[in-house]
């Protein structure tokens, strides 16, 4: 069920280069945002321009929503709600045209003052106006402006809205099939800067949108390998927002893929194949109570405008082949309780071929079959290896190996990572300039090393 690509040569590259940038992953939350008082959360935003950062040391003017008075940010808040909870956003427009919000996949939808546009009730310039919608759905979900929307999205008005069901915020819907450990948010949007430039000169007019041409990549408002840093990170003011998945072996980690760009982008996930368990917000089911029965298994996500998707994402170690944890540890937080255990697994289902109980250690998460068994293939000298910010310099998890100086520092756990990424490879640049773009990396971390 693993997939390797044919572009693993360079993603060593990546690595050795993301190194020079000095770059230190830190631990933070899942999904960053903010989530009012349920059952009636009320947000304030405020529609105003600010400048952005790209990785390769750009910077560009932007549109986005503001939170409480604050400054703008790309992408505006991500509201995290509990189903059923009745929301109210009032917006305020500091921009020199209407601005609105719109909410696919809401119902009730009511709009207070403003004035009429094309599309929705828009904040004139200089004005108000107010949304109210009832969350009745769980899901993942976007909001965006409905006014002048060929611009406006360009230049950053649109966020994500996640919903919690109303069984358990561990699920992403109403069904246990959906339950997750971790869940990240990956909204992917493109910049065209030649729009944002036009804008900041005032030259709006010389806009030609049939030659709009992104050259910049962002997963949750950044570039790599910006969106590896902390969130909140001081020096990307309006852009709070990162991305950087952790997990346990045989844990399951809820991607929220969305897209609020104009182009296609096969978001690959190395490691394993990810379950779709629902589109735009709703199940994959067949019928009420038959959980996402209807899903499907990909090593991609073709992430398409304007959808979200959702997935399972699984890791075990299982098929690998050997002792993930190698036969010589010593660390007894990474015992190996299945050394005395047998489990035959001839039709490897993961399962004891007579009992039927699972063939995984109950806190190491070894596949037991593979106990043991040594790496079955040699492994390169290390005079023959190209050496990466992410490896710990041992094949085995959680253990730390012999390293040339200043290698490895993006891996003091001895964590297993996973690059994902667009396979559109030039969306791999900033600009041109490679690495960058669409790019994370997922950590699979050791059982004894809490993700955060
Ligand atoms: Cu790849």
């Amino acid at each position: 069920m693993r997939h390797v690509c044919a572009g693993v040569a360079r993603h060593g590259t990546i690595l050795a280069v993301a190194l020079l940038f000095g770059l230190l992953a830190e631990a933070t939350a899942a999904i960053d945002g903010v989530t009012g008082a349920s059952p009636n959360p009320q947000f304030t935003f405020t529609a105003r321009a600010d400048y952005l950062s790209t990785a390769e040391g750009g910077s560009y003017l932007f549109w986005g929503y503001a939170l409480d008075g604050g400054r703008a940010q790309y992408p505006g808040p991500t509201l995290i709600l509990n189903q059923g909870d009745t929301v109210t956003i009032t917006l305020h427009n500091t921009l020199d045209e209407p601005v609105s919000l719109v909410f696919p996949g809401q119902t009730g939808v009511v709009a207070t003052g403003g004035a009429p546009g094309p599309l929705a009730v828009e904040a004139p310039v200089g004005g108000s106006v107010a949304y109210t919608f009832t969350a009745s759905q769980p899901g993942t979900y976007i909001y965006q402006s409905g006014s002048h929307p060929e611009l406006q999205l360009e230049m950053g008005l649109f966020g994500v809205i996640v919903v919690r069901p109303a069984t358990s915020p561990k699920q992403a819907y109403n069904h246990p099939d959906t339950r997750f450990d971790h869940e990240y948010l990956f909204l992917l949007t493109g910049i065209d800067p030649t729009v944002h430039d036009y804008v900041a000169f005032g030259v709006q007019q010389l806009i030609d949108n049939t030659a709009h041409r992104p050259v910049y990549w962002l997963i949750n408002g950044r570039t790599a390998p910006d969106d590896l840093s902390p969130a909140g990170a001081a020096w990307l003011p309006t852009q709070p927002y990162n991305c950087l998945p952790m997990m346990h072996p045989g844990e399951r980690l809820l991607m929220r893929v969305v897209n609020l760009g104009r182009e296609i982008h096969p978001l690959h996930h190395h490691g394993n194949h990810a379950r779709i368990i629902a589109r735009d917000g709703r199940m994959l089911a067949s019928t009420p109570g038959s959980g996402p029965d209807l899903g499907t298994e990909g090593f991609t996500i073709l992430s398409i405008p304007g959808q979200t998707v959702d997935a399972i994402f699984q890791w075990t170690g299982k098929d690998m082949g050997w002792d993930i944890y190698g036969s010589s540890l010593t660390d007894p937080a990474l015992a190996h309780t299945c050394s005395s255990v047998t489990c035959p697994d001839a039709n490897n289902d993961g399962r004891d071929d007579g009992t039927g109980e699972a063939c995984y250690d109950d806190t190491t998460h070894e596949y037991c079959p593979d106990h043991d068994k040594p790496i079955p293939v040699l492994l390169p000298e290390k005079q023959d290896v190209t050496f990466g910010a992410w490896w710990s310099g041992s094949p085995y998890l959680g253990q730390l190996g012999g390293l040339p100086p200043g290698e490895g520092g993006l891996n003091p756990f001895g964590a297993f990572n996973f690059m994902w990424h667009s396979h559109t490879e030039k969306e791999l640049t900033n600009n041109n300039i490679f690495p960058g773009g669409m790019l994370t990396i997922l950590y699979i971390l050791p059982p004894n090393v809490p993700v955060p």
